[in-house]
């Protein structure tokens, strides 16, 4: 595929038979833009274009969207730790873009978020990104631009892809791997409040914020405020393609696939389950757990990754999808069929189980002892913003017009942190720090140690603690991974002193 023009590949990409194939390679003749990044004469690793185009969900379902190399998910991005790797960005929109590589420790000025001063990628203009990099692991790469009440931006969008950097050993034994990215489509606004959300263990609440919560939310709704706007969906996929739709994943009895899930939501959260098999998780955001454990099926927060393995030896024709029946219904799902058999899927509701980080870690509390805690408070002002959400940390909220303020938190470099976050909402918050890995070590009360992550998940009205080293110098930013609640303030940056 290298060499193509862009007029060419554009057509090409728009075909159907290409849709889901990697567009990869060096590309020469377009004009380039910017700063310092210009090296027209030679070839990069990679090349993603952005552009809008029509996708097919389903044979019904074709919708046009924002995507990279006119295909959903953006092509795999295979790297080797440690060594160096070009990427031209062109984009072929007409607003500006910014590409993030999440969960990489890479430098602020291409880790893709204009917060932390990463120049945009001009409309109409293209950008050679170069970068070392690591950690190894499952990561991927999206879109960090506002959308505000604009659903055909930033992660509403199709502008994600997953990465995956080859580490120097595997953690453990299969036979193949797949790449499932979990995403809805054709995004609406409603009014009536979000869905609960009864999955997470612990459920002990934080009676402080609660009172907090809900006396904010009753003086709101005292002054006839509507509950703030939230964002549901008419089209669920996996890797783009609507349960039914896309093919099947072939398997042999007795295989071992390994899954690398991402949930690519602007801000839904999601479940995996497949009939009469168990997920051995091996992996949590790309990172190798400190032992695999073996769950009955998945709970993915927008953002998060989960590397599992599945050992197929209940044959049949299943359906791995959503556990819930009404997102299942409307596309959430796989087909995973056994070699031999034929048929109609079957899906059966598994028991309801509960997700409990700390299971996935060591019973222990964390050892070494935080060089400094900081407190963050998360609180919603109710439809406080032409209806939407306003969201504050620590009673600020992220200004809306002004991408670039000054730094709420000062790091020093070598030092080990432990943010201390308590939810003073009923929503559920997939929380994101860039540019560093951090460890679980209190979950809703529960010590913990050994899981490290990038995208948290904090319950309604509880309190987490996670630690991090600052290790990585620059600007960092940090926020609710939901589109929704982002784009409304809920983000803060960090910096280092000196
Ligand atoms: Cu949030």
């Amino acid at each position: 595929m290298n060499g193509l023009d862009h007029s060419r590949r554009k057509l090409l990409s728009t075909a159907p038979a290409l849709v889901g194939g990697a567009l990869l390679g060096g590309r020469a003749g377009f004009a380039w833009r910017g700063d310092g990044y210009q090296e027209p004469d030679t070839k990069a690793d990679y090349a993603l274009t952005i552009a809008t185009q029509p996708i097919e969900l389903a044979p019904n379902r074709i919708v046009s969207v924002t995507t990279y190399n006119g295909q959903f998910p953006g092509p795999l991005l295979r790297f080797r730790e440690g060594v160096r790797v070009t990427v031209d960005v062109r984009n072929d929109t007409d607003v500006p873009e910014q590409l993030h590589w999440h969960g990489q420790s890479i430098p602020s000025d291409v880790d893709g978020a204009a917060e932390e001063r990463t120049p945009f990628i001009p409309p109409h203009g293209s950008k050679r990104i170069s970068f070392v990099p690591g950690p190894s692991g499952f990561r991927f790469y999206h879109t960090h631009v506002r959308a505000g009440a604009d659903l055909s931006r930033g992660q509403y969008s199709g502008l994600v892809g997953p990465v995956y950097i080859e580490p120097n050993h595997n953690p453990g034994r299969y036979d193949r791997e797949v790449f499932l990215t979990l995403k809805e489509f054709q995004p609406t606004f409603s009014q009536g409040g979000d869905m609960d959300m009864d999955f997470l263990s612990p459920s002990a609440t934080v009676k402080e914020l609660k009172d907090a919560g809900e006396s904010a939310m009753k003086a709101s709704l005292a002054k006839k405020m509507p509950k703030g706007y939230e964002v549901g969906y008419d089209a669920f996929t996996i890797n783009g393609r609507m349960l039914g739709h896309g093919d099947p994943i072939r398997v042999k009895q007795g295989e071992r696939v390994l899954f690398h899930v991402l949930n690519g939501s602007a801000g839904e959260i999601r479940s995996l389950a497949l009939p009469g098999h168990t997920f051995l998780v091996t992996a949590m955001d790309g990172n190798p757990l400190p032992k695999p454990v073996r769950v009955p099926g998945l709970w993915i927060g927008t953002a998060e990754r989960i590397s599992a393995i599945v050992e197929m030896n209940h044959p049949g024709v299943w359906v791995m999808g959503d556990m819930s029946n009404d997102d299942r219904h409307h596309g959430m799902g796989i087909v995973i069929e056994y070699a031999g058999h034929a048929g109609k899927p079957q899906w059966i509701t598994p028991p309801p189980f509960h997700w409990n980080y700390a299971h996935f870690g060591r019973t222990e509390a964390q050892s070494q002892t935080p060089g400094q805690v900081i407190d963050m408070t998360f609180a919603k002002d109710n439809a406080a913003l032409a209806g939407f959400n306003r969201w504050t940390i620590n009673g600020m909220s992220y200004p809306l017009d002004q991408m670039m303020t000054a730094p709420s938190f000062h790091l020093i470099q070598g030092k080990r942190y432990r943010l201390r976050m308590r939810n003073a909402s009923d929503d559920i918050h997939p929380i994101h720090l860039h540019r560093h890995t951090f460890e679980l070590t209190r979950v809703a009360g529960q010590p913990t140690s050994g899981v490290l992550k990038d995208v948290v998940m904090v319950g309604g009205y509880q309190e987490t603690e996670i630690d991090f080293t600052a290790d990585n110098p620059g600007l960092t930013l940090f926020h609710c991974h939901q589109q929704l609640h982002m784009d409304y303030g809920f983000m803060s940056l960090f910096d280092y002193e000196g």
